[in-house]
């Protein structure tokens, strides 16, 4: 755990191979495919994204899915993660911010121009951070993750609120990024200050994610800006703030 947290600091973001069993990941895979499968059908694609894409790409995304299957429910409150959740952040408490299946369909599926979390929900300290778990491989043709090492280190920068809150398209190309390739079971973890994005999926097959936004209950929010269902319930340890968020 030392050398992931020593990683986590000094790059933003750290990839923990095997949190999840393959096969378990798979399994989420089904589930997250099923829990589309019940819900209409919206596409969350950036404006931004069909620029930087070149053409009309699609993503499919359920927001909380927690409240949909206790398939989710369950795996956010599994120490395998809370764990590390809590090692990163350099806290016991960990507590929810919002949770999101992300499902980025074969030959077409949308990317993120790059941009950090922090401007679409800023908290009073930079104690927030997401996980990415990755239920089916992500190579670099089926659009996975690219970060910028180290980039959390320089504060909030400014963002263009037009087409999702991004960076300028030209001054941060996504091949600039490190590229995090993973397998299904693969979690990537990494700050909100950490500037990422993600590529188009061209390969035969979609890419099937589920992010979860976790804080210390210390870190507020600043605005009312996003608020989600389940918004502050305790993944681990405590609020001690007793905050009603
Ligand atoms: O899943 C991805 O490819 C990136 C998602 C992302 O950047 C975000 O939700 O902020």
């Amino acid at each position: 755990m030392v050398d992931l947290v020593e990683f986590y600091r000094e790059n933003g973001y750290v990839l923990v191979r095997g949190l999840l069993g393959r096969e378990e990941a798979l399994g989420y895979r089904e589930e997250c495919h099923a829990v589309l499968g019940r819900l209409r059908k919206t596409d969350p694609t950036w404006g931004s994204a069909r620029e930087l894409a070149g053409g009309p790409t699609e993503l499919r995304h359920c927001h909380d899915a927690q409240f949909y299957s206790a398939a989710f429910a369950k795996l956010m409150v599994d120490p395998r993660f809370t764990d590390v959740a809590a090692a990163v952040l350099g806290t016991e408490n960990v507590q929810l911010h919002h949770t999101k299946i992300f499902v980025k369909p074969e030959e077409k599926g949308s990317p993120f121009p790059m941009h950090q979390d922090a401007p679409h929900f800023p908290h009073s300290r930079d104690a927030v951070g997401a996980a990415i778990f990755h239920f089916d491989d992500a190579p670099e043709e089926k659009g996975c993750v690219r970060v910028m090492p180290g980039s959390h280190k320089n504060g909030v920068l400014p963002h263009i609120e037009e087409g999702g809150w991004h960076l300028p398209l030209a001054e941060w190309p996504l091949e600039a990024a490190t590229p995090i390739e993973a397998r299904a079971g693969d979690v990537l973890f990494f700050s909100y200050l950490t500037v990422h994005g993600s590529g188009v999926n061209s390969s035969a097959e979609s890419r099937t994610t589920w992010l979860v936004q976790f804080r210390d209950p210390e870190a507020a929010p600043i605005d009312d800006v996003h608020q989600s269902r389940g918004q502050g319930m305790m993944l681990r340890g405590i609020d001690p703030t007793m905050r009603v968020n």
